[in-house]
């Protein structure tokens, strides 16, 4: 009779040290997984970092590219543009010759000027040309750039040579 008392009151006893041992084997259970599962995320973490490393030099090459575009040559075309006209033009009583010049647009003109006898000049009011008087057997340079099409009158501004006939035709051609 008396072994069964203390066994009654040892029941309920050992019944609670089952639940402590279940929640301690429950807690062991969990911080296991939570062991794993941290050494697993570390793991999978340390895997990734080299990966972005690698794809990181990718950009580096579009760089490369970048450096090899520059190549302007506009300059150089532009250079052949100046393009200079030698005219050798006689200025006589009253007259010159020849008295018609043909020039192309864009044409840089250079009249060479000699007078024959008297004194002459060479004008031409659309391009703001009006040369030096040169005396006989003497020359003069007058240049000017054909920008616009078209004919044009050139004349002597000595006297009334204009109004006596000298004049002349300069024609500008596309
Ligand atoms: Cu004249």
């Amino acid at each position: 009779m008396n072994e069964n008392m203390p066994t009654d009151d040892t029941q309920p006893s050992v019944g609670s040290t089952d639940k402590k041992s279940n929640l301690l084997a429950i807690l062991g259970i969990v911080a296991v997984v939570a062991i794993v599962a941290f050494v697993m995320i570390q793991a999978s973490s340390n895997n990734t970092a080299p990966t972005e490393e690698i794809v990181s030099p990718t950009p580096a090459s579009t760089e490369v590219m970048e450096e090899e575009t520059p190549t302007p040559t506009e300059e150089e075309v532009m250079e052949p543009v100046e393009e200079v006209v030698e005219i050798d033009v006689e200025a006589g009583n009253f007259s010159f010759s020849p008295n018609e010049i043909t020039v192309k647009l864009g044409q840089t003109v250079r009249i060479n000027l000699t007078a024959a006898d008297l004194q002459h000049n060479f004008s031409l009011d659309e391009f703001d040309v009006s040369s030096e008087i040169v005396a006989e057997g003497e020359s003069t340079t007058v240049e000017f750039l054909a920008d616009q099409t078209g004919e044009f009158e050139f004349y002597c501004n000595v006297g009334s040579h204009r109004a006596q006939g000298q004049v002349g035709t300069l024609i500008i051609e596309e």
